[in-house]
């Protein structure tokens, strides 16, 4: 193989570590990584894009590792005053997040792009590697329930994903075109691998593949696809993966996973826990590496980078 460039599928929390990782090991050179925008919304005025903030905090090293989002170290001044003047206080607002959410919401409001703000905000945290939203349309995931269907933030923040799910839609495709700096990506000629990083696959990896002409890319790619599982012993290890599994009919195992990527798959990672998979998914003709696959620090992040690079043979710095 003669590119050494990596496309980086990434959502929020989990996605994230991974993306950090591939940014500690690879050159900014090396990686695009696309986030869903699928969650993103309107909130008091303001344009919240929590996967792209999830991605960016975890490269600039400020995000909040055991909250899971937002930045560290927070504080809630603003989000008190909101309560006390009686304004919506479901969906918290850290102050320093909200200056990230301020900066996207004027400039986008001045007629800037998603991923033109996007690259602005990065490089202003001294983020050199590129973070690129899916689209600059807006995409809006919908969870359908008993009472009809919710927006993505509705559910997984106000009800807590506590409604049974019957399906999941995205407002606005077709429609809504790659971003720039994605189609390039999908289109260089030293495109070496596509990694889809351990996000939900039907929440958060599905806006991304809706997206116009994202799908057909990479049916006709000629690169490995490799995804790492976002199951850990038969389960998710935060948010609603495996309770959505459950009530969409799935089993709530990697087979679903492979499944639900179908043809696109190539490669796998699964973790330790799960080891007795390995043989189910290779009978589907998949290629399997079992690994740790659980990130609790930087040490961690690198090491699944490197094996999910590994499994695509390319060699990280
Ligand atoms: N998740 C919550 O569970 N509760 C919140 O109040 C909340 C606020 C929030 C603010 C900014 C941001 O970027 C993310 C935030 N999240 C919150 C996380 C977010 O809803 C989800 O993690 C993602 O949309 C799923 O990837």
């Amino acid at each position: 193989m003669s590119g050494r460039h990596v496309l980086a599928l990434s959502g929020g929390v989990g996605g994230a570590k991974l993306a950090a990782g591939l940014a500690a090991v690879l050159d900014p050179a090396d990686l695009t990584i696309v986030v869903n925008t699928g969650d993103d919304f309107e909130h008091l005025g303001l344009t919240i894009c929590p996967d792209i903030d999830s991605v960016t905090y975890a490269l600039a090293d400020l995000n909040d590792t055991v909250r899971g989002w937002g930045v560290k170290d927070e504080t809630w001044q603003a989000m008190a005053m909101l309560r006390a003047l009686g304004e919506a206080d479901w969906f918290n607002l850290g102050d320093r997040d909200m200056g990230m959410h301020l900066a996207r919401s004027w400039r986008l409001r001045a007629g800037e792009t998603l991923s033109g703000v996007t690259a602005r905000l990065t490089r202003s945290l001294g983020i050199a590697h590129a973070i690129v939203p899916m689209s600059d349309a807006p995409v809006r995931t919908q969870v359908g329930t008993a009472e009809g269907w919710l927006d993505f933030q509705r559910y997984f923040v106000a009800e807590q994903c506590r409604p049974v799910a019957t399906g999941v839609r995205f407002a606005g495709v077709p429609g809504a075109a790659p971003s720039p700096a994605f189609a390039a990506a999908l289109a260089r000629e030293d495109l070496a691998a596509i990694v889809v990083c351990p996000s939900n696959p039907y929440l958060s990896v599905d806006p991304i593949l809706s997206v116009d002409g994202v799908r057909a890319a990479l049916e006709a790619r000629r690169v490995p696809l490799i995804a790492v599982s976002p199951l850990v012993g038969g389960t998710s290890l935060k948010g609603p993966l495996a309770k959505l599994l459950g009530e969409l009919g799935r089993p709530v195992s990697n087979a679903s996973i492979a499944d639900h990527y179908g043809d696109l798959l190539d490669h796998i990672v699964i973790d330790g826990a799960d080891a007795a998979d390995a043989g189910d998914l290779q009978a589907r003709g998949l290629c399997v590496t079992v690994a740790p696959t659980v990130m609790c620090d930087a040490g961690d992040r690198e090491r699944l980078a490197r094996v999910a690079l590994s499994a695509a043979r390319i060699k990280a710095g």
